[in-house]
């Protein structure tokens, strides 16, 4: 049986799309606590109305303890058979009785919804209104005649599940209810309905129309405006809207009895020989994916969550957005006119799960889901088209290819012929203005920015060269799953390095964690696979460049150092500044340099800021000051960085946007050589590992190849399965035999070992030798050679090769900080340490643990010249590197980490495990994306390192 809740149509009763105006008009909010009550099907609630419960609006109510929430990726939660949908489709009725306030004007009055998912029927003093889909886009009704100045009843049904659903399957929570605010809104006699501003921006001059439905007098005082609707106007001596220089105008329209405010951003966007121009000036987006989320909340955000998104992005050097995959509230674009963000705002359509009838059925091919989609497309232009910051259309994500989509490019270039449309799925590109693609490997991007890719299969010769001719925009790159994305700074070299990219997007911007409590009530972020239902995509949510709670994870700061918009380039002969910055100078900065001796500051001082254009470079000499700083220890550091030299609207004078660091000299102290005094170090003579490091308890080393795999190690797909490769190979149990302990004349103590896992013939020998330093010190040079069947593995052919090659040492659980000279402070990785800066860093041990939700390998710090283990009653340790070593200290094993499932699993132990490494596999971003690259695995081979550790 067919209904409005799963027939094609779009909708019934709803006003025309227009524009979200914010105008001087009576508005009255409905937000708040309504009655509700939820019901398992789609016939709602009949029946006496005095045991609803009430419920917060705008919520989802599977957050506000009515059912679970429920996670996807790519799976629809009901059978695929379009556009129908179960009968279990849990149903809630709101009801909401509210009074008009005093004085309400008796004209025209529109009921309007800013978000219900994903179906509503609504009902207005037991009139009802009309119906309406599209669970992230507004919908009105007009209720003039309906109100009473007292005692209204509006009631609205909301089913889980619709022929809706069936656009709407993006990788995310599937949150139903009324999410967005609820408004009354009073329509003066003689007002506008909806209002198109076109302001654009060539050769300095702006221009400026103002299209209404009826006429109005446009007033920009800050220009000394007035004029006609209708009419269009130069403007001189304007400021153009960007991201980096977001100057609005604000004015107002006045018509009928209202004034409505305007936000006035002058820009043209043009693509012109195969690039992206904004104001005939070339742009690189350094973007995001982002999803609304909150992890109390689900995607009803607030206002100051909107904000601190918009805020944090820009802090960390972000100047794009993708609305990965739907048009956000409306207030998130506002905030984006305001603070300065490039948005491609996307439609609320994806139909990813039709890849399992092999696209069978997919509603963009289907004429009967026409009207739905072409919906989809008027309601998010006519909404967003007042806003500078929206530059590019997106027709939706992953919903491959069909007819519906010429007819949204079509609807849309009429309409707004001012933006570019972007869609990525149609490998012919017949319906995009741009080439695109996702998770492409380094040599792919690479071939992409020479014009070079390879036509993609099935795509005619004339397509696949036109497509070659359009600017390339990365919609989706850097899966931030767990700990990750790794390559970041490889991507941006390639992309800076052809004009054909206009920009790039890391997928995505924050986990799609929600708040939950685990059986002991400890509070914990959960993520689709801890909710007991089927199918479920698991922990796939948690890949943001911030945690669920807004917290930078490592790999945003990551991200920001690797899109910082000056790059500092710091020499003994001179400093380069090359100015990333599309539009501005850098006069808007200082330079704040400091020369450090291992890590300690010997001089600091200012640099005078040279006039270098956006996309230029400038040189700079060394500061005199800065070379005459007298020798010292160690080695000797200059950084210089970029701050912001006053208070902007995103951030306090002082905000480091950029920094670079050089090595002007190495001032090495004289070298202790082994004295042969007596070795601190108390070996076991039968395992040959130590007992004891002068007054320090201390046990190891183990030879360790294991780590706790990050979810980029597990693969996609069945690709790239790195960890299940490991475990059939026994990376995780490896088992130890000393073959010889031995003292050599001079004092050294030679252990051999061999070390591999059981079932299997692959295996490392090591040779340890231990030669005293002084009575404090022992050096330690390791060689370690692969025996064995490494090439061949229980599930393929490829050589394995290990995820770390280092040592293990426990040490006693008094130890609590570390100190250290080499990069820091965040953790750092072979293919994501652009952001560690060189320095002397402190932590507390349980600092040092990132606690990514998924327990998995973090905290490494690569390039470590030292290494100091402090703590109460415990003599030191310091471990010296040979030169370089990398480090990790946790109060748990590498085991321990594997096997837990959430964060609260992890207890601290009567150990202090320190892994002192030669190597560790790079991070890449394989949990969607391509292999990591072979520079960044070890390969299977003799290696030979040392370290010296001392006592102090
Ligand atoms: C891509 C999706 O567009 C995005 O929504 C998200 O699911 C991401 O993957 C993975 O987290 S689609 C993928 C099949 C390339």
């Amino acid at each position: 049986m067919t209904s409005y809740v799963d027939s094609t149509a779009p909708g019934e009763g709803r006003r025309a799309p227009r524009a979200d105006l914010r105008t001087d008009a009576p508005r009255l909010s409905l937000n708040g606590r309504w009655r509700f009550r939820l019901s398992p099907t789609a016939d709602g609630a009949d029946g006496p109305f005095d045991d609803w419960d009430t419920i917060r609006v705008p919520a989802h109510w599977v957050l506000e303890g009515h059912g679970e929430p429920w996670y996807t990726n790519t799976a629809y939660p009901f059978p695929l058979d379009p556009p129908h949908v179960p009968n279990d489709n849990p149903t809630g009725d709101y009801r909401l009785r509210f009074d008009l306030p005093p004085h309400w004007p008796d004209t025209v009055t529109v009921l309007r919804f800013q978000g219900v998912d994903s179906c509503a029927k609504v009902w207005l003093n037991g009139t009802e209104l009309g119906h309406s889909k599209g669970s992230r886009l507004p919908f009105e009704f007009e209720v003039t005649g309906l109100l009473h100045p007292r005692d209204n009843v509006l009631a609205v049904r909301v089913h889980r599940w619709s022929s809706g659903s069936y656009l709407e399957d993006q990788d995310m929570w599937w949150l139903p209810g009324i999410f967005r605010d609820v408004e009354l809104l009073a329509r003066p006699a003689g007002s506008v309905d909806d209002v198109f501003v076109h302001a654009g921006f060539a050769d300095g001059v702006g221009t400026l129309r103002v299209d209404a439905d009826r006429p109005g007098v446009v007033e920009i005082p800050s220009l000394s405006l007035r004029f006609d609707t209708g009419t269009e106007v130069s403007v001189e001596g304007v400021e153009p809207w960007s991201a980096e220089s977001p100057t609005l105008y604000r004015g107002t329209l006045v018509a009928g009895g209202e004034r409505v405010d305007l936000a006035i951003g002058f820009r043209t966007v043009s693509i012109v020989d195969g690039r992206l121009l904004v104001n005939g000036r070339p742009v690189l987006m350094r973007g995001v994916n982002r999803h609304e989320h909150d992890p109390h909340r689900g995607r009803a955000l607030d206002l100051e969550t909107m904000r601190r998104d918009v805020l944090l992005m820009k802090r960390h050097n972000i100047n794009a957005v993708r609305t990965s995959h739907y048009p956000p509230h409306p207030e998130f674009l506002r905030l984006c006119d305001e603070y300065g963000l490039w948005v491609v705002d996307e439609c609320d359509i994806e139909t990813h799960g039709f890849a399992y009838s092999g696209w069978k059925g997919n509603p963009p091919a289907d004429p009967a889901w026409r009207d739905a989609l072409l919906d989809r497309a008027r309601r998010m232009v006519e909404r967003d088209k007042n806003h500078p910051s929206v530059i590019i259309w997106s027709l939706g994500n992953e919903s491959d290819a069909g007819a519906a989509f010429a007819d949204m490019e079509e609807w849309i270039r009429d309409r707004d012929p001012s933006r570019p449309i972007h869609y990525e799925r149609d490998r012919s590109y017949r319906h995009s203005d741009f080439h695109s693609v996702m998770y492409p490997s380094l040599d792919e991007l690479s071939a992409i920015g020479q014009r070079a890719e390879p036509a993609p299969e099935g795509v005619s010769a004339d397509d696949a060269a036109r497509s070659r001719t359009l600017p390339h925009l990365l919609c989706e790159y850097g899966h931030a799953m767990g700990n990750g994305p790794g390559s970041l700074a490889d991507y941006q070299k390639i992309l800076e390095g052809s004009d054909r990219f206009c920009g790039a997007f890391v997928w995505e911007w924050i986990d799609h964690g929600l708040w939950g409590t685990d059986a002991d009530g400890v509070p914990y972020l959960r993520h689709g696979g801890d909710i007991d239902v089927k199918p479920n995509g698991d922990r796939f949510c948690l890949d943001g460049l911030v945690f669920a709670d807004r917290t930078p994870s490592p790999g945003l700061i990551e991200y920001a150092k690797v899109i910082e918009p000056v790059l500092v380039d710091v020499k003994p002969s001179g400093i380069t500044l090359r100015n990333r910055y599309d539009v501005s100078d850098l006069a808007h900065l200082r330079l704040l340099w400091t020369v450090a001796d291992d890590g300690t500051p010997v001089a600091s001082g200012e640099l005078a800021v040279p006039d270098v254009p956006a996309r230029g470079s400038a040189s700079v000499a060394v500061p005199e000051a800065a070379l005459a700083a007298a020798p010292g220890t160690g080695e000797r550091w200059l950084s210089v960085r970029a701050v912001l030299a006053a208070d902007t609207s995103w951030a306090a004078a002082g905000h480091e946007v950029a920094w670079g660091q050089g090595m002007l000299a190495v001032f090495r102290p004289p070298s202790r050589r082994a004295n042969g005094s007596a070795l601190s170090a108390r070996i076991d003579p039968a395992t040959g590992r130590l007992l004891g490091l002068g007054d320090l308890a201390i046990s190891g080393p183990w030879l360790d190849v294991w780590r706790a795999p990050i979810e980029n190690d597990h693969g996609h797909g069945g690709l790239n399965e790195l960890s299940r490769a490991w475990r059939a190979v026994g990376m995780d149990r490896f088992l130890h035999r000393t073959d010889e302990v031995r003292t050599e004349d001079d004092g050294t103590v030679v252990v051999r070992v061999h070390s591999g896992p059981a079932t299997q013939t692959l295996a490392l020998t090591a040779e340890y030798r231990w030669a005293p330093v002084d009575d404090r010190s022992v050096h330690l040079r390791v060689r370690v050679e692969p025996v064995g069947i490494w090439d061949g593995t229980p599930i393929g052919h490829h050589s394995v090769t290990p995820p770390r090659l280092g040592l293990r040492f426990g040490l006693p659980a008094a130890i609590g900080a570390a100190e250290w000279f080499g990069r820091g402070p965040h953790e750092s990785y072979v293919d994501s340490f652009t952001a560690a800066r060189v320095g002397r860093f402190r932590a507390e041990v349980d600092a040092l643990q990132t606690p990514y939700p998924v327990p998995q390998e973090n905290g490494n710090h690569v390039e470590t010249r030292w290494l100091r283990l402090l703590g109460a009653g415990v003599p030191r340790l310091r471990v010296t590197g040979d030169p370089h070593f990398a480090f990790t200290v946790r109060r748990w094993t590498t085991e321990d980490l594997d096997r837990a499932v959430h964060p609260q699993d992890l207890r601290p132990s009567e150990t202090v495990w320190l892994n002192v490494d030669h190597l560790q596999q790079g991070l890449g971003s394989a949990s969607c994306g391509p292999a990591l690259p072979d520079r960044y695995r070890i390969p299977v081979k003799p290696y030979e390192f040392g370290v010296t550790l001392s006592v102090e």
